[in-house]
């Protein structure tokens, strides 16, 4: 069994939920937060059969959009802040960031 970590943007977090019921897959949703933006997103845990993670990847890949997004970096703590001036800048985040684990347990009572 592996377990498969997916971190998404929150847009995507309704549509994957009913595709991955759909296809029989069963699955955790936590609210989560990007350490870059700082802005929400969506972490799914879903505990997977070895021989069905490469379908989940899929579900995954096939339900998770690639956006760019629009960023205003924050200001230096220290010095030239009087001068700065902040630039927005455009990062590609998603369509999902994902891991997938080895579990070496799982019980279900
Ligand atoms: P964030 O950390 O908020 O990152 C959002 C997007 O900002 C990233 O999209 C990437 O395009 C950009 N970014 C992140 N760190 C950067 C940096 N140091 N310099 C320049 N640009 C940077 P994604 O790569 O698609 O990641 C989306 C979210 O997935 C991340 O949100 C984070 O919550 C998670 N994530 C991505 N890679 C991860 C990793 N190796 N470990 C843990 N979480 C990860």
């Amino acid at each position: 069994m592996k377990l498969v970590v997916a971190i998404i943007q929150d847009k995507d977090s309704n549509r994957l939920s009913n595709a991955l019921i759909k296809e029989g897959f069963r699955a955790t949703k936590l609210a989560s937060t990007g350490g870059f933006l700082r802005a929400g997103n969506t972490t799914f845990m879903i505990g997977v059969d070895d021989d069905r993670v490469q379908n989940a990847l899929e579900v995954i890949r096939s339900n998770c959009k690639i956006r760019d997004q629009l960023v205003t970096p924050v200001s230096p703590v220290s010095g030239a802040a009087d001068s700065y001036i902040p630039f927005p800048v455009e990062v590609q985040v998603g369509g999902a960031a994902v891991f997938v684990l080895p579990v070496e347990r799982f019980e279900h009572f």
